[in-house]
């Protein structure tokens, strides 16, 4: 084992680079040509690869820092016979730049000042091309930042491209109107490649006039295409323009959306998971998208906390249809036919069930749901409701079994709080208030009135509030208010009949109790079958939240408080 440094290698034309991303820490094992650090000029961001592989031992460099040609980067441990054949003394930052390289074998990354070819046809057309981008060949188009019809500026850049250790912008030499695009996404170029045909509005600079201003020009033959192209253009003024431009942290030319600030590594990992990196928040140096905001971003659309732009507008324009498989690669929804099985009638959905809908369907596709079901005895409970609204018959008061259990759901949250939360992001938002939703069933759909500070309240009140939302709601009156804040909903369905359902949770909630219709069941006291009146429940909770356990506790509870309120005041 041998200890090697690992030095910036030559640049190119930058003199002092900044470290804006590690890649390695002490104790990572490196593969030779893995990279290890990224460095940004005003020019472009690019990786620093190993020339070995190896432990890392040391990083002689911290974020922020400034670097150049031959700043030692990190200390590897190898394999001996790598380390003497690569480096006869141990390369240190007193070498020359040169030795530097040479010893560590490190592939030059710079963009360099690059030559970019423009040239004005017989017919007045500009003609911009791929300019020298150093030893990069077979570059990717990742990125195309305008289109055929759009004007563009001198050193407006038209597009991004990127091996896999740089990314960086092409700019055109010359002002004018794109009349045509010669690369799209995923294209391979290399130097001398037409990239878009300009209808001028400057005309493209001479090149003695550039030679003056800039070192760097160098008016090489541009071999392949670029050649075939200038053989048959009869007028050619060929010209120098800056390098390619970095990776921008901003919005130079104030495109919709700017191009996002991230390393060549962390945008092909974000491609790799489709993630668009224009919606990305970055939380490194300078706004820089680092690989765990592309996974804190992936998250966060997997739980629903976020969408994507493409997806929202997707929802927006197909709020509920399934006829193209919800996006999801599934199969498209059958388009039959059904005139010729018999006569049918065509009728609009309701504007209820398509919005209701639209929201049932993104609840189910996205929580995952699991139903416990169980029963519990309620025999006493109804006996006592029933000699209440005799009672009180008079005075027009009805007590309902929904009221009853929106008080037990409210005892069963206080003593499991997590049936009291919301998603958000990576957090979980617990409340301390207790709004319970009723489902309503309505002649346009479905709707979900919420009871307001329930645990404030006592089963007379609930019981009249209840009848006045459910009245409003048949009547399609219910304001938006009236609708929302819910912790928990109640669907009931025992008025009808059923035995068990899987109802949908109702998002951002994370568990929502289904109740069907009570049966007189025999039960085994011990000694005897005796009669009792048993409630079907149906419990359907966020498994993302809630586990299976803390579900059977939770419907367990809730029953024994309906068998005998009495717990609550335990
Ligand atoms: N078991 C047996 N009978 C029940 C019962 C139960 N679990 N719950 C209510 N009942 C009986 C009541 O005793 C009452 O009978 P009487 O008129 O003889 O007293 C009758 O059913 C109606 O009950 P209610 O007036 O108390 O109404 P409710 O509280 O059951 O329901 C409301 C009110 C608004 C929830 C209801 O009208 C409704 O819309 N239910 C449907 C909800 C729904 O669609 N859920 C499915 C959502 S998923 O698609």
């Amino acid at each position: 084992m041998a200890l090697l440094d690992i030095q910036v290698p030559d640049i190119g034309d930058f003199d002092e680079v900044t470290v804006i991303e590690l890649m390695v820490k002490p104790g990572d094992t490196v593969a030779a040509d893995q990279s290890l650090i990224t460095v940004e000029s005003d020019k472009a961001s690019m990786e620093i690869p190993s020339s070995h592989g190896g432990v890392v031992k040391a990083v002689w460099v911290k974020l922020g820092d400034k670097v150049k040609q031959g700043s030692r980067v990190v200390q590897l441990e190898v394999a001996g016979a790598a380390a003497a054949s690569a480096a006869p003394a141990a390369p240190n930052a007193s070498q020359t730049p040169d030795q530097a390289a040479k010893v560590a074998d490190v592939p030059v990354l710079a963009a360099q000042s690059a030559i970019h070819n423009v040239a004005t046809t017989s017919a007045g057309l500009i003609e911009v091309r791929v300019p020298d981008i150093g030893d990069f060949k077979d570059v990717a188009v990742i990125e195309l930042l305008v289109k055929v019809g759009d004007s563009v500026k001198t050193e407006q850049s038209l597009m991004t491209v990127e091996s896999d250790k740089a990314a960086m912008e092409i700019p055109s030499s010359a002002a004018g109107v794109v009349k045509e695009l010669k690369v799209k996404l995923g294209d391979k170029v290399n130097v001398g490649d037409l990239i878009a045909v300009l209808e001028g509005a400057a005309a493209a600079v001479p090149v003695a006039a550039v030679a003056t201003a800039t070192t760097t020009v160098r008016p090489e033959p541009v071999e392949g295409p670029a050649a075939a192209a200038a053989s048959t253009s009869s007028a050619r003024t060929e010209v120098a323009v800056s390098a390619p431009a970095a990776v921008p942290a901003h919005n130079p030319i104030g495109m919709p959306i700017g191009l996002p600030h991230a390393s060549p590594s962390v945008r092909k990992f974000a491609r790799e998971l489709g993630v668009p990196l224009a919606e990305v928040k970055g939380s490194g140096l300078k706004g820089r998208i680092t690989e765990s905001d592309v996974q804190g971003f992936t998250k966060s659309v997997m739980s629903g906390a976020v969408q994507t732009l493409a997806i929202a507008a997707q929802a927006k324009s197909k709020p509920s249809t399934a006829s193209d498989g919800g996006g999801l690669g599934l199969l498209a929804w059958p388009k039959v036919d059904f005139s010729k099985f018999g006569v049918v009638e065509r009728k609009d959905m309701s504007r209820i069930k398509k919005i209701s809908g639209a929201n049932l369907h993104r609840n189910w596709v996205l929580i995952p749901h699991v139903t416990n079901h169980d029963d519990c005895d309620i025999t006493d409970l109804e006996a006592f409701r029933v000699q209440m609204n005799k009672e009180n018959e008079k005075a027009g008061i009805k007590l309902t079994m929904l009221a009853f259990m929106i008080k037990a759901s409210v005892a069963a949250l206080k003593k499991f709080p997590e049936f009291n939360s919301s998603i958000d992001g990576d957090q979980l938002v617990l409340k301390q208030y207790y709004h319970i939703g009723f489902a309503a069933d309505t002649p346009n759909g479905l709707m979900v009135p919420v009871i307001k500070d329930a645990d404030k309240k006592g089963v007379v009140q609930i019981s009249t509030e209840m009848g006045e939302l459910a009245k409003k709601a048949r009547d399609g009156k219910l304001s938006p208010a009236e609708m929302s804040g819910a912790c928990f909903t109640i669907s009931s369905l025992g008025g009808i009949g059923g035995r068990y359902f899987t109802p949908i949770i109702n998002a951002p909630e994370v568990a929502i109790m289904g109740v069907c219709k009570s049966q007189i069941e025999p039960k085994w006291d011990g000694k005897a079958f005796v009669p009792k009146l048993m409630l079907p429940l149906s419990l359907s909770w966020d498994h993302r939240v809630i586990d299976g356990a803390a579900a059977a506790r939770f419907n367990a509870y809730f029953g024994q408080v309906l068998t005998d309120f009495r717990r609550v005041l335990l």
